[in-house]
This record gives structure tokens, C-alpha cells and sequence, in this order.
């Protein structure tokens, strides 16, 4: 059996290395020609030891695994390409070629499955009207099914392998045929459901943690407008057995989370007040942040701050949607001098520093927007040799306190800065 992967992002690359690895025939697609090259060398860098390492040993081997840019007749294809958003809706585009490409070598008795995000009615709708423009009935002819990822990048071969799945066939036959594919590496309970079911309960959970880390910050927010410190009254509300609010932050970024709301805001406005108000909240914290530095900056009367952080969350390369990336547009909108500089950071930006040094050594007052492991791990007493700055404000409640305090720096947590500007009045 030869099974295509369309698309080798933080998705489909792993799920295609998994099949190959359990003895199927892989074939990954990607229109990314230096990715190909790449991964052809067996050059290619994946962030996550184990599945590293199954590709590893699938370039040794050489026979199971193959990459290239243009999609050969399979048995199996499995579509992993982006749905991303582009003026407030969801661009279908990547989805619909990769089924024309399909469509171009589909066969009676193949399989297709589709990863990618998207809208619910999708599969049944345009993904079937491309795919039966063949003449081949779906579900009749071939078999077609949603099964939609649910990975945390960073842990890839755990969430894939031990994560519970949702096979959403567009009639029963395929979501058996889908059900004993996937079966070869997820070792979790895999349950059948229809196609438009497994779309939408997709599109929930990323929609439930949006709203939720709205809640958070919309807490974080009140909090510092009633003199409370937000952490510690959300720690405390979630001793409650059934309450569990998560943590308010600089902003939601990533391509899920802030992305997957608009595919249910979309099916009806009017309908979705709540979700809407959420994405309003969450995408209004990069520039409350921003704000919180120029109002510490003012009552100090200095002007040079450093971002530390710049992609979209701990220990990850990824700077998509990053609200670093906000923040340090409107601090260029307002005026006021700044650095970054996060070790993850692939390519640099303009205002991004090679080293923390550069990056703190003038400056007045020290973000810690993103709590990278390499920052929570600073001695206090090495920043407070590289810097004059001794304020620190920290976005996620992620550093000592006291050990920065003991060193004479001055802490300030985000939702806490309304006060801390109030007290150095007095
Ligand atoms: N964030 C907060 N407060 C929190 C948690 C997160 O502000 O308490 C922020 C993060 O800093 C980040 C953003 O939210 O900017 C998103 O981070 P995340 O860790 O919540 O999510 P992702 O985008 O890395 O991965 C999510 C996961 N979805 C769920 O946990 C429901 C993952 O399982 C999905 O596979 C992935 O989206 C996806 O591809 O859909």
C-alpha cells in the first residue's frame, strides 16, 4: 500500500514518518523545494527527539520513505496543507488544490483523508465536489474521512501516538478504511463519528482554550482595575473542583487557537457574540502590554525597553501570529525605543539583538513576554551585571519574584501594573 502525506508541516511530516516507520510505503509532498531537499539529504531538523530519530532511521534504511514535489498515484492520501485566515476568513486554497491533485490520479478503492482544519461541511462539500469531478461517486467509489490533528508542537510523537481520535468518515465503510490506517500508529481509543461531527468538535477545542485564556485575561484586566493580584486570585478560584481558569498572558498567538474561532464566527455573526467578544479580548492584550510599558516607562522617565520573546509560546521556533510582533509595532507607532531578542527566533528581525547582552545592555525596563526555559533559568545577578535597567515586567507569572527582588530588581506582573505605578507615587 503507498500512502501520499500532502503537505510535511508540524503535522504532516511526523504523521508521514509514523506510517513509514510502521512498514507502509510513505510518500510525502510539499510544493517547499528546499524542504524537499532537506528532508532528501536527511538533513532535516524536526523539534522532536523521537520522531528525529524514526526519520533518522527511515533515511538509513531508505525504502519505506520517499519526499518530492509532485503527488504520484497512491493508494492512500492524507491532506495536511494550512487553512489559514487572510482578511478575517479562512482561505480554502491550499485544501482544494491538494484535492485537485488527488483528483487528477484518484482510482477506484483509494482512501483520502483530510488532517487540515477547516470550516464544518467542508468534506462533504467542496472537498467532494472537487474529488467526484472524476467521475467516481464518494463513498462508493472511493472513501473519504476527517480526522483532524490535535498536536501540541513541541510533543508531537506523544499527542499522536497517545492522543484519543476523532475519524470522521462521510459513511461508515470509510471511516473503518480510515479508522484501520491510522490504527497502525495511534495506540489511544479511536472514535468513529461522521465527517461535519469531527469538524466541528475540532474547531470546539481550540474555540473552549480561546475563550477560556480570554476569561483569564479579561480577569487579569479587572483585577488591576480592583487592586487584586490576578494570579494569585485565579490559583485560588481554581481550588474549586470544577473550576479551572488559565492563565492570562501578552496574547494568544500560534495558528490554532486564535485561528480555529473563525471557522464557527463565520457560520453565523449574529450567533457568536461570545466567541467574538473572546478573539476582541485576547487580540486587545499585545497592545495593553504595550501600553503598561509606556506607562512604566513615564512615571521613570526613561525610554528604552527590551522584548525577551518573540515567538508565539515557550520553547518554540514558531513566531506565526506572535503578539511580540504587535507589541513591537505600536511601540514603533508610539515613539519608543526597543530591542527583542528570543534564542528561538530562526530569522532575525529588525529590531532583534544576536544576544541578550546587546539586547538588555541599554535599556531602562526588561519584558519577559515569552517564558522561554532559557529565561526562566537567568541568574538574576548575570542580568543585573548586563544592564542599568532594573525594572522587569513579566507577562505570564513565570519568574522568582524574590530572587530578582534580592538582586535589586523591581518585579511587576502583568495585571498588577495599575497599582505598582500608584505605589512608587507614594
Ligand atoms: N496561552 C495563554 N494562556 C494559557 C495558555 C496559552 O495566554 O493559559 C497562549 C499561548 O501563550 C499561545 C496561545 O495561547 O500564545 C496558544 O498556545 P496553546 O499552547 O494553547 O496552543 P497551540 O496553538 O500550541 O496548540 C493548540 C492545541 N489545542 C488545544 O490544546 C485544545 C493543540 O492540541 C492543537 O493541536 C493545536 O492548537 C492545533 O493545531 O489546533
Amino acid at each position: 500500500m503507498i500512502v501520499s502525506v500532502i503537505g510535511l508541516g508540524y503535522v504532516g511530516l511526523p504523521t508521514a514518518i509514523l506510517l513509514a516507520s510502521a512498514g507502509l510505503h510513505v510518500r510525502g509532498v510539499d510544493i517547499n523545494e528546499r524542504l524537499i531537499e532537506l528532508l532528501q539529504r536527511g538533513e532535516f531538523k524536526i523539534e522532536d527527539e523521537k520522531i528525529q530519530e524514526l526519520y533518522e532511521q527511515l533515511v538509513v534504511n531508505g525504502e519505506s520513505f520517499s519526499v518530492g514535489t509532485t503527488l504520484l498515484q497512491s493508494d492512500v492520501y492524507i491532506i495536511a496543507v494550512p487553512t489559514p485566515v487572510r482578511d478575517r476568513s479562512i482561505d480554502l486554497s491550499y485544501v482544494e488544490t491538494a484535492c485537485k491533485n488527488i483528483a487528477n490520479v484518484l482510482r477506484k478503492g483509494d482512501l483520502v483523508i483530510l488532517e487540515s482544519t477547516v470550516a464544518p461541511g467542508t468534506t462533504e462539500g467542496p472537498v467532494v465536489d472537487v474529488l467526484e469531478s472524476t467521475g467516481l461517486k464518494a463513498g462508493v467509489d472511493f472513501y473519504l474521512a476527517h480526522i483532524p490533528e490535535r498536536v501540541q508542537p513541541g510533543n508531537i510523537y506523544n499527542e499522536l501516538v497517545y492522543n484519543e481520535r476523532v475519524i470522521g468518515g462521510i459513511n461508515t465503510a470509510s471511516t473503518r478504511k480510515a479508522m484501520q490506517l491510522y490504527g497502525r500508529f495511534v495506540k489511544a481509543t479511536m472514535v468513529e463519528t461522521d465527517a461535519k461531527t469531527a469538524e466541528t468538535t475540532k474547531v470546539i477545542e481550540n474555540t473552549f482554550r480561546d475563550v477560556n485564556i480570554a476569561i483569564a485575561n479579561e480577569i487579569a484586566v479587572l483585577c488591576e482595575h480592583i487592586g487584586v493580584d490576578p494570579w494569585l486570585a485565579i490559583e485560588l478560584a481554581n481550588k474549586h473542583p470544577r473550576v479551572n481558569v488559565l492563565k492570562p498572558g501578552p496574547g494568544v498567538g500560534g495558528h490554532c487557537v486564535p485561528i480555529d474561532p473563525l471557522f464557527l464566527i463565520e457560520q453565523n455573526r449574529n450567533e457568536s457574540l461570545l466567541l467574538q467578544h473572546a478573539r476582541n479580548r485576547n487580540d486587545r492584550m499585545p497592545r495593553k502590554v504595550a501600553d503598561d510599558i509606556i506607562a512604566i516607562l513615564k512615571k521613570i522617565g526613561k525610554d528604552r525597553v527590551a522584548l525577551l520573546g518573540c515567538t508565539y509560546k515557550a520553547n518554540s521556533s514558531d513566531e506565526r501570529e506572535s503578539p511580540t510582533k504587535v507589541m513591537v509595532d505600536y511601540l514603533e507607532s508610539k515613539g519608543v525605543q526597543h530591542r527583542a531578542y528570543d534564542p528561538h527566533l530562526l530569522r532575525p528581525w529588525n529590531c532583534s539583538s544576536d544576544s541578550l547582552e546587546e539586547a538588555v545592555q541599554d535599556v531602562d525596563l526588561i519584558v519577559f513576554v515569552v517564558p522561554h526555559t532559557e529565561f526562566m533559568e537567568l541568574r538574576p545577578e548575570d542580568v543585573a551585571r548586563m544592564t542599568k535597567g532594573r525594572i522587569i515586567l513579566d507577562c505570564t507569572n513565570s519568574m522568582d519574584a524574590n530572587a530578582w527582588k534580592e538582586k535589586g530588581f523591581s518585579l511587576v506582573r502583568l495585571g498588577q501594573v495599575k497599582p505598582w505605578l500608584s505605589a512608587s507615587d507614594g
